[in-house]
């Protein structure tokens, strides 16, 4: 039996990448699909080898996540990118990339890309608010291949999603990362007109043996209204040294007395910018509730 992860599917054949290196054309054992599972790319299998390139997946190694869309499983990391200007940062759907990703337990590191824009020292703001809430902030200029290497090393021995609004440079950094596959990389305006072009199917490719990243960006849908509001408290890393100090253990860090996020927040231990965003999704999730 040789250990390997599913790096790409089609109807039917499973590649499956063994620890040396090669990539081996895997059919699944019947059993799977009795037991309503079904092998998908970022699985780590052990098959056996029936031809010197050829396999059969005999067990799928339990899945520590799985994204739906793009179908991945055991993503260790989602890279959040957004730009300096050109879409201009919106934090309110930063916060709520941020949150869909800590709702799959999945880590995310952010990446402020076309730093060559920089004048209004975007940077410098994301990564004072971010930092302190417990994220990794990088910037890029993928234009000159500008912390490309950073991002790299933050990437190594990891499976890796990208996401983040369109237009800020995710095809661009994808294509400095890695040359086995040429992502279309265009400005938005030529793009509306042409219409948008999705990959159906994940495919992972491999930086080195270990190190993988998703070809399609992860997280396009930002419905975060399937978050019980009580639960949104902790998506928001930095509040949990302080959920449980609050006078009601039911407090939702709102209007209550004695809240001890709230405190933080105003004590400058919190960033205002985060807990105002809380309260503005927290909000916007009860309204939404209240309308069904
Ligand atoms: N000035 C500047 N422009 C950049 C940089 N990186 C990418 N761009 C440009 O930004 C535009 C959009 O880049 P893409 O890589 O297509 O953006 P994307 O995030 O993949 O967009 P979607 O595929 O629509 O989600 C292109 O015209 C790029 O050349 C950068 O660091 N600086
Ligand atoms: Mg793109
Ligand atoms: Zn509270």
């Amino acid at each position: 039996m040789q250990k390997g992860i599913i790096i790409k599917g089609i109807s039917g054949f499973y590649y499956v990448k063994i620890e040396e290196g090669k990539i081996i054309e895997c059919k699944a054992r019947g059993k799977f699909r009795n037991n309503n599972i079904t092998p998908i790319v970022g699985d780590r299998v052990f098959i056996e080898l029936i031809e010197e390139d050829k396999g059969i997946i005999k067990e799928i190694i339990p899945r520590k996540n799985l994204l739906i869309r793009p179908l991945v499983a055991n993503i260790d990391q989602a890279v959040v990118v957004f730009a300096c200007k050109k879409p201009d940062i919106i934090f309110t759907l930063l916060d709520k990339i941020l949150i869909q990703i800590e709702s799959y337990n999945i880590k995310a590191i952010i990446c402020i890309n076309k730093s060559d824009l920089d004048d209004n020292n975007m940077f410098d703001k994301v990564k004072s608010i971010y930092e302190k809430a417990g994220y990794t902030v990088i910037k890029t200029n993928a234009l000159k291949n500008e912390g490309i290497d950073d991002l790299k090393s933050l990437l190594k021995d990891k499976i890796s999603v990208f996401a983040g609004p369109s237009g800020v440079g995710k095809s661009t950094i994808f294509n400095k990362i890695q040359n086995k596959i040429k992502m279309e990389t265009q400005d938005i305006s030529s793009k509306v007109k042409r219409g948008r072009h999705t990959t159906r199917h994940a495919e992972l490719i491999d930086i080195d043996n270990n190190t993988f990243i998703a070809d399609t960006p992860g997280f396009s849908n930002l419905d975060i209204s399937f978050i019980e509001p009580k639960n949104l408290q902790y998506m928001f890393l930095e509040f949990k040294d302080y959920i449980g100090k609050c006078k009601f253990t039911s407090c939702m860090h709102f209007k209550e007395t004695g809240c001890a996020v709230k405190e933080a927040a105003h004590n400058g231990l919190i960033s205002i910018e985060r807990y105002n965003a809380y309260i503005e999704i927290l909000e916007e999730i009860q309204n939404n509730r209240r309308k069904r």
